[in-house]
């Protein structure tokens, strides 16, 4: 076969194998073996000397036209598997842009807000509005004025926190109980009288079941007449509500310095119905407030006169509500801050 004819045949077999080729790197081991120093063409023209003096310009001017060719060939095959590349590529990773975008993280409220917040409102609904007082109270009103005597266990050292005297030597404490706003609340306003008081509280307890501060919904009215089947209409209606269910209810007698007759409210067990379980430890029942009239006294103690008023008052560990309706098994995690435990218990908001 003359040069001529090998070349064309060289270059038929390669233009082939280009457009067999389907990557860039298979595309690039063509040209390097066409036209490496070691390629085929390379070898081919090598033998170009033996070629007589007439024919080499022509074979010359072949050789490099079919170069060329080849060139603009490899070109547009390495455009096309580049474009093939990026289709495939646009195909793999489409994204649907009308998927609704992912939500920020928003934040949420914290499970005792929730309750705090749940609680308030039945209550407002109620005709008993909030109000607030100070965490660092008065010997007087946090214990004196609501008839805890100086032998009362309330006051030993160990439940309750002392601060150093304020300005008139007087001995405070942080409040251990929300009842002493009450004492401020008949203190400035005159019966009838319809409050409740939400707030933190404080006792120097700390175990499983106890944190140091915990919070509070007490509440109270004062008026004439006020009697008993006020109190447990208005307390089984409340617990109805916050519990979302027509649950039993039941009151059993107790002991407040505060409060006469007291009470305490038992609510028929969420967990088991009634019939027994862990969480009521056995009984069927929960213990969920704590309620009586007014202690004569501590009217007294605020210039009402008990002969014309009377009273109802009652409390509630807010936490402790809070596990009940929303199934938290442990105290310590309301204050550890552990982001899944507040995601879990933000109040179904998508956080
Ligand atoms: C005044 C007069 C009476 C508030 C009351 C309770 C009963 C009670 C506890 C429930 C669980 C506190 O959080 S807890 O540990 N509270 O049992 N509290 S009657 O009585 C008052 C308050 C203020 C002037």
């Amino acid at each position: 076969m003359n040069m001529r004819d090998q070349l064309e045949a060289l270059n038929a077999k390669t233009l082939e194998e280009l457009h067999q080729a389907t990557s860039a790197a298979a595309l690039e081991e063509v040209r390097v073996r066409f036209l490496g120093k070691k390629g085929t063409l390379t070898h081919l023209l090598r033998g170009l000397k033996e070629v007589p003096d007439a024919e080499r310009p022509a074979i010359g001017t072949l050789a490099n036209t079919l170069k060329e060719t080849f060139n603009n060939v490899l070109a547009q095959r390495m455009n096309d598997l580049k474009h093939q590349e990026l289709q495939a590529r646009l195909a793999r990773e489409a994204i649907d842009v009308t998927l609704p975008g992912r939500r920020p993280h928003a934040g949420g409220l914290h499970p005792v807000s929730r309750a705090l917040t749940e609680i308030t409102d039945i209550f407002l609904q109620m005709g008993f509005p909030a109000m607030s007082g100070p965490e660092v109270e008065t010997d007087w009103h946090n214990f004196e004025a609501l008839n805890i005597p100086a032998d009362h266990p309330a006051r030993e050292m160990h439940d309750t926190f002392y601060l150093s005297p304020g300005a008139d030597g007087g001995r405070r404490v942080l409040r251990t109980h929300t009842s002493p706003v009450q004492i401020r609340v008949m203190e400035s306003y005159k019966p009838p009288l319809r409050v409740i008081v939400p707030g933190k509280v404080y006792r120097c307890d700390s175990d499983l079941t106890h944190t140091p501060m915990f919070h509070q919904v007490e509440g109270f009215m004062v008026d004439r007449d006020v009697h008993f089947g006020q109190l447990m209409g208005l307390l089984e209606t409340f617990l109805r509500r916050f519990f979302e269910r027509r649950l039993p209810v039941r009151f059993r007698p107790s002991f407040f310095p505060f409060t006469e007759p007291s009470a305490e409210v038992d609510m028929g067990c969420l967990f088991c119905e009634g019939s027994g379980c862990r969480i009521c430890k056995g009984t069927g029942w929960l213990e969920v407030l704590g309620s009586g009239l007014i202690h004569p006294n501590v009217l007294g103690n605020v210039g009402i006169d008990k002969e014309v008023f009377s009273g109802f008052a009652f409390g509630m560990g807010v936490e402790r509500l809070a596990m009940l309706k929303y199934g938290i098994g442990d105290l310590r995690t309301f204050y550890e801050n552990d982001v899944r435990f507040l995601t879990r218990h933000a109040g179904g908001k998508d956080i």
